[in-house]
């Protein structure tokens, strides 16, 4: 056997990308500064990009992208306030709380088919100004919805929203952390989507291949706002350029390429979809991920995950009978067909095990 036929498939995320070699060229030679003092001039021209990639006037390099929405949903509203969320959104379910243990707000849930919040109901939980109730301030969208399968919201029902945000004077937000791969999919620009929230961030740490960091984009006003959150949080970075540099590489290099991850989750799905056992929704199937479902198998997710680990696939469970596997940079057509053969012999194995 040689090497390759052991290598790692790690379909869990496109967050276990690795920098590519221009960027860690790019790290490398970085002109650096203290960016506390604002004096990095790698941040400065990364935040300028990505200001003006979104058609924003300002933008603010962070750590990661639960700091993002972190500091995002304390400058969107005070604390008391009531934000509409999706109820599947990463916000809720995986940041540890924080929008109620740290920015002091009241998430009201509504639940969206694959992800994209029907205007409707947004208007339907707005209730008139009384003395008993929170004051709604703020709209989340999350696109591509992770949880949905990587599913977009595209600019229209984006545009429908904005209207009944602009009504009721509410802000509108997006958490764009995999923004690109919605643009790359639909073949649009990434304003077309982005035109229609006050602020948002994307990440540079997954699909786009960087080691760490996102970015929040917004209002000068707003971005000076969240400058002194990040702050707060811990997050002011001295010699950030070197996270920088490798963004910039990103932002010049790394978004035509997710097309590539997008035929690729398509043809795992449509691959997977055809063993006996696993259920895929292919509609749901629109960018980097695919979920499946695995009820019919009748066996643990614990060792679902653990034989196809022994057959040198990573996946993630997202809930019972639930998994999902990620496209990224460094995932080919050839581990994509090792990949479905690897579904396929362990279902083919749980089924006669089952049978003895
Ligand atoms: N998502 C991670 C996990 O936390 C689930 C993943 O592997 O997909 N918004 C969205 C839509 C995300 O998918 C994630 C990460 C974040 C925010 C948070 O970004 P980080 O991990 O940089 O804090």
């Amino acid at each position: 056997m040689g090497m390759a036929s052991r290598e790692i498939i790690d379909l869990r995320s496109d967050t276990v990308t690795l920098p590519t070699e221009e960027m860690l060229e790019a790290i490398r030679h970085a002109e650096l500064g203290d960016d506390v003092y604002g004096e990095d001039p790698t941040v400065k021209r990364l935040e300028e990009m990505a200001a003006e990639k979104m058609g924003k006037e300002a933008a603010l390099l962070v750590t990661s992208g639960t700091q993002a929405n972190l500091v995002s949903l304390m400058n969107n509203a005070k604390r008391g306030d009531l934000v509409f969320l999706e109820a599947e959104s990463h916000i809720y379910w995986y940041e540890g709380g924080g929008i109620s243990a740290i920015a002091g707000l009241l998430p009201w849930l509504i639940k969206a088919h694959l992800g994209a919040i029907d205007p409707e109901d947004i208007e339907a939980a707005i209730r008139p100004k009384n003395i008993h109730f929170p004051e709604p301030a703020l709209i989340c969208i999350e696109n591509t919805h992770n949880r949905y399968g990587g599913t977009i919201v595209a600019p229209r029902q984006m545009q429908a929203i904005s209207e009944v945000a602009r009504r009721h004077g509410l802000k509108f937000y997006m958490d764009g952390a995999r923004i690109f791969n919605a643009a790359v999919a639909l073949k649009v620009d990434v304003k077309e989507f982005t035109k229609h929230v006050d602020n948002l961030m994307f990440c540079l740490s997954k699909s786009l291949s960087c080691p760490v960091g996102s970015v929040v984009v917004g209002t000068q006003q707003f971005i000076e706002k969240a400058r002194k959150s990040r702050k707060v949080l811990g997050g002011g970075m001295r010699q950030a350029g070197i996270i920088a540099a490798a963004g910039i590489v990103a932002l010049e290099k790394m978004i035509d390429r997710l097309e590539e991850d997008h035929k690729n989750a398509r043809r795992l799905a449509e691959g997977i979809a055809k063993i006996d056992g696993i259920k895929v929704d292919l509609a749901a199937v629109q960018t980097n991920m695919v979920r499946f479902d695995t009820s019919n198998l009748g066996v643990s997710d614990e060792l679902f995950v653990l034989k196809l680990k022994e057959n040198n696939v990573l996946v993630s469970t997202m809930d019972k009978n639930s998994m999902r596997m990620v496209t990224h940079r460094g995932i080919e057509k050839i581990h994509i067909e090792k990949a479905i053969s690897a579904v396929d012999s362990v279902v083919k194995e749980l089924h006669s095990d089952k049978q003895v």
